[in-house]
């Protein structure tokens, strides 16, 4: 049987784990199990990222060094991972030796291959944020800082440039960097994602790399200089060079899978989820290394969505995240693991609210399947002795039943293999619904009561084989519930045989507690614990001056005539589209109707606070004079108004419709 090989991202250890990252890892599980189940052999890779800069920082910040921080840090991902039962074959460290040596080997390879070269590298360097910023990018926020236009020859002579991060000088630096040749690989990159068009899924996230793709592919950096950042891996031909995070990270996928080198045959087969935050790494970068390393790319990359809070992607870096842990204590690992794969389709982003999950949790598990098996033994128990009754002959109601649990394990496995879990759960439910119908229309109390056993136990028994079924099926999503639940039946595995004649007849049924029991509100505990959202999230808004100050409530203005303000025009405008910018996480990229012929397009930096979907069809108030500025390679026709100054909380819409254009003053 071909194997299976499922990775999750390898996660920083900056922070602790939250949700986000339970997603991905549970999802991954899942897909393990259910192969295992299947019989197909299986390898299950996480891990932790444990290099670079966020890392050094965050240590730094604590007083420890990078790599005691590592070893505390990613205890806590393994310790998540213990409690939300995750069956990994290997969980890597960016740290560890066998990763070291490879990359090193990889890096040896590439650069004797002429894959790698050195090259100056120029640019506008921030301490404080501790990375290079483009001329665009400083003139736009300088311009912004001092209220008055600034063009990339002035900060060349001398007017002080700042940056966009975080409002402080820049200095502009040239150092020697090594560069991976990606370039050379567009052309391979499109000509692969064309033959295999499954190699990216869902389509739309395909669609998006290819798009990616149209614009001429540069070489990548991925180096450091020591005295810079020495938290990384040396280059072996250049060891005052650290390797940078991405070419690093990506590698943990066949550095694990060195030693034995059995593992390789698992290589062809993966299967990598991804955040879509991360798809272009995973795709561009990656496969390019991948060619150059002579390594086929994974047979597929899949992006999920994002879970968000109150319309915000969760995350560490704005806080408002919801804490696994606390969950698992309120209500339970395999409810947690249900949730996270049956409330949104695998792709799309979901919004986490208390109130869904105590609704599912109460409607799907403590109603649907919990009841089911908490009928299915306590019926046995009062009236045939607690043992497995013998199948009898069948009536056209049992042969409906039978073929609903032929068509509902087909659904869920069909749905399985496209990654889609909550599909999947939900070709199971007709299942689990049709079986508590079932028990309702057959009324075995009154076969009981008419004395009728024969009947009743066919009944009961074709209940039970139901349970059998749902919860073997169920066995990759809650794991521990189905053990139990499958271990009151007399079995000590799941069996995925649809068929109604699979139990023993006359071992034991035990009767215990419902499996899941129902919720009248949500847990204290999740509403005294959960973190405040707050209002404004962390993130640098181009559209705002930098080096302002948050302004403290009552903090004296300077007064302006009205023939300052006049100047400045603002029209309402209507978002048509809205994408990630290409090369820099903080920006979203608009194109918005103002009104005009053309419409335009804007660079926004609210990509922590708005995901692109849901700033479609909105209307916006635009500053529609200011002059053009380029932002990352981009060049954004006008600005949006936010509140919230630095630290983006929301964009401004007007209080009623109006057409786009529509003057504002
Ligand atoms: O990016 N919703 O690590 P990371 C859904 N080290 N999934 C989320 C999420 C959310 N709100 N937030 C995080 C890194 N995730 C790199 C990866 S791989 C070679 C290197 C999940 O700790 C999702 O899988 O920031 C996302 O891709 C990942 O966590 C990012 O984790």
């Amino acid at each position: 049987m071909r194997p299976f090989y499922v990775t999750t991202p390898i996660y920083y250890v900056n922070d602790a784990p939250h949700i986000g990252h339970a997603y991905t890892t549970v999802a991954a599980d899942a897909l393990a199990r259910w192969h295992r189940l299947n019989g197909r052999p299986t390898f299950f890779l996480t891990g932790t990222d444990e290099h670079g800069q966020k890392v050094q920082r965050a240590a730094e910040k604590l007083g420890r060094t990078p790599q005691e921080h590592a070893d505390l840090m990613h205890v806590r991902f393994k310790a998540l991972w213990e409690r939300l039962d995750i069956q990994y074959d290997d969980f890597i460290r960016t740290t560890e030796p066998r990763h070291t040596r490879f990359v090193q080997g990889l890096l040896q390879k590439l650069y004797e291959q002429g894959e790698l070269y050195q090259a100056p590298y120029s640019g506008w360097y921030s301490t404080s944020a501790e990375r290079f910023w483009s001329d665009e990018e400083v003139a736009a926020a300088t311009a912004l800082a001092l209220g008055k236009p600034v063009t990339a020859e002035d900060l060349h002579n001398g007017v002080v440039g700042v940056c966009p991060d975080t409002g402080s000088g820049v200095e502009w630096l040239t150092e020697h960097n090594w560069f991976f040749r990606m370039s050379a690989y567009q052309d391979r990159l499109i000509a692969h994602i064309a033959e295999h068009p499954g190699c990216i899924q869902p389509d739309t996230r395909r669609n998006e790399v290819l798009g990616y793709l149209r614009k001429p592919l540069s070489d990548l950096c991925i180096s450091r200089p020591k005295s810079r950042l020495s938290w990384g891996i040396p280059l072996p031909f250049a060891p005052e060079y650290v390797t940078y995070v991405w070419f690093d990270a990506l590698t943990n996928y066949v550095s694990a899978l060195q030693e034995p080198p059995s593992r390789l045959a698992f290589w062809p087969e993966a299967l990598q989820l991804v955040g879509k935050d991360i798809l272009t790494f995973h795709t561009v970068y990656w496969f390019s290394f991948l060619f150059a390393a002579g390594l086929t790319p994974p047979k597929q990359v899949y992006a999920h969505g994002w879970w968000l809070m109150t319309g915000k992607k969760m995350s560490k870096s704005i806080g408002n995240v919801i804490k696994p842990d606390a969950m698992i204590d309120a209500y339970g690992a395999d409810a947690l693991r249900y949730f996270l794969l049956a409330a949104v389709p695998f792709g799309g982003d979901g919004e986490f609210t208390h109130e869904a999950f105590l609704h599912r949790f109460n409607s799907d598990l403590a109603n649907d399947v919990g009841n089911l098996s908490h009928r299915a033994t306590s019926m046995p128990e009062k009236w045939l002795g607690s043992v497995v009754p013998p199948v009898g002959v069948q009536t056209d109601e049992d042969l409906e039943l039978q073929a609903v649990a032929v068509r509902a394990t087909a659904a869920f496995r069909a749905n399985m293999d496209l990654v889609q879990f909550k599909a999947a759960l939900e070709g199971l439910w007709e299942l689990v619904r049709a079986g508590n119908k079932y028990i309702d229309s057959q009324a075995p109390w009154a076969l009981n009561k008419r004395g009728e056993t024969a009947r009743l136990g066919t009944v009961l028994r074709n209940v039970m084989e139901v349970v059998r079924i749902a919860y073997s099926y169920l066995a990759c999503v809650t794991p521990q519930k189905s053990r139990e639940v499958l271990d009151r039946l007399g079995l000590s595995a799941p069996d995925l045989d649809p068929t109604f004649d699979r139990l023993v007849t006359g071992h034991p049924v035990s009767h215990r507690d419902p499996i899941f029991l129902r919720l009248d509100a949500i847990p204290e505990s999740l509403v005294s614990t959960d973190p405040v959202v707050p209002t404004t999230a962390p993130v640098a808004a181009p559209a705002a001056p930098v080096t302002a100050p948050a302004a403290p409530v009552a903090a004296p203005v300077a007064q302006i005539e009205y023939e300052d303000f006049a100047k400045v025009q603002l029209r309402t405008g209507l978002v048509l589209t809205a994408d990630k910018h290409p090369k820099a996480d903080r920006l979203l990229v608009l194109t918005v109707d103002v009104g005009e012929e053309k419409p335009r397009t804007i660079v926004a930096g609210i990509a922590a606070v708005y995901d692109p979907v849901e700033l479609v069809g909105k209307t916006v108030i635009v500053v529609v004079n200011l002059k053009p500025a380029k932002l990352r390679g981009i060049e954004s026709q006008g600005m949006l108004l936010a509140a919230g100054g630095s630290d983006v909380a929301s964009i401004l819409t007007p209080y009623r419709p109006v057409v786009p254009g529509s003057i504002v003053k």
